[in-house]
């Protein structure tokens, strides 16, 4: 349920009660984990999935085991970093995790002119959620799709309300939550440590420290041009080449619906930044091999 450092909160269905067991600082168990323990032992079970993220420094950080839904909590202020929703949409694909959009504070001013945006862009790719954790606005309609038996988890920039939706939904585990700041609008990075509740009417959710980098760990070049959002359009075999880079192969669908104007050119650019930085990654390691034979002749 959660991992504090030298210790995790380990729930146990027959009892319905928490505990708390000590591990190693570095023992790997992540907030989803199933785990059994035999003589104050604890040993994790294989995960059906993982969702990892890089950092800015190249770190790698798994979001969490177990999960079957990628919430990406987005508000317009703070609003998220560029490329930020894109990536975490192609990171749930190639993960076998269903993302969706959490678009929080629609109680604020900024909210319709940012919505539309969201909209407009995403709308055909996933599912949209309106939310205001302040007035309760779309809360409902949240514990619902949930109380079908999802697991998911919040990502998204520090401030965008991630702990308040969750205390919205159930007030009895008073999150820690911190205001924007003032001169900066942006959050605090209150929430420190991911902690899993178990929803009222069924269903799972993970509540998670804020962070801007969603650096794709692992994704390769067939994986983006396949899960890249807004290419739905195409269809997976229309362009002539399996794997089809969408761009510059003959018979690309992707690029002919950027040409008919029914793939937004703007979005058709963003893809073409991550593709070279996909392809970046995908390079590295055959140069790396190729040095390292060297030395060794
Ligand atoms: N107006 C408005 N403010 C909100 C809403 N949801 C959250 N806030 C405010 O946004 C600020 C940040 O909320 P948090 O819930 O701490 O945000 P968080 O995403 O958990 O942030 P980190 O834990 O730092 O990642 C707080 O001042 C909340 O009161 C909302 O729907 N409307
Ligand atoms: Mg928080």
């Amino acid at each position: 349920m959660a991992h504090y450092g030298v210790a995790v909160d380990v729930y146990f269905p027959d009892n319905q009660a928490c505990s708390m067991v000590r591990v190693k600082r570095s023992s790997g168990h992540v907030v989803g984990d199933k785990v059994v323990i035999k003589d104050d032992v604890l040993t994790r079970l294989e995960r059906s999935s993982e969702l990892s993220r890089m950092d800015a420094r190249g770190g790698i950080h798994i979001v969490g085991a177990n999960l079957d839904v990628l919430c990406i909590v987005v508000s317009c202020e703070p609003l998220p970093p560029p490329g930020f929703i894109d990536r975490a949409i192609v990171a749930a694909r190639a993960g076998n995790l269903r993302p969706v959009l959490i678009v929080n504070k629609s109680d604020l001013a900024c909210f319709a002119g940012y919505h539309a945006l969201v909209q407009k862009v995403y709308r055909e790719s996933v599912k949209i959620f309106t939310l205001s954790a302040e007035d309760g606005t779309g809360l409902e309609t949240l514990n619902t799709f949930f109380s079908e038996g999802h697991r998911g988890v919040f990502v998204g920039p520090t401030g965008v309300g991630k702990s308040s939706i969750l205390n919205s939904l159930l007030p009895e585990i008073n999150l820690t939550t911190g205001e924007i700041s003032e001169t900066k609008k942006r959050g605090r990075n209150t929430t420190t440590v991911s902690t899993l509740h178990l929803l009222r009417d069924g269903g799972e959710l993970v509540d998670s420290p804020g962070f801007n980098d969603f650096g794709m760990v692992d994704i390769s070049i067939q994986q983006l041009a396949a899960y890249f959002p807004g290419f739905e359009k195409a269809g997976q075999e229309s362009c002539r080449f399996r794997d089809c880079k969408h761009r510059e192969e003959p018979d690309c669908k992707v690029i002919e619906l950027v040409e008919q104007e029914q793939i937004d050119r703007e979005r058709y650019t963003i893809y073409l930044q991550m593709l070279s930085e996909v392809e970046g990654v995908e390079i590295q390691p055959k140069y790396r091999d190729r040095r390292h034979r060297r030395k060794k002749n």
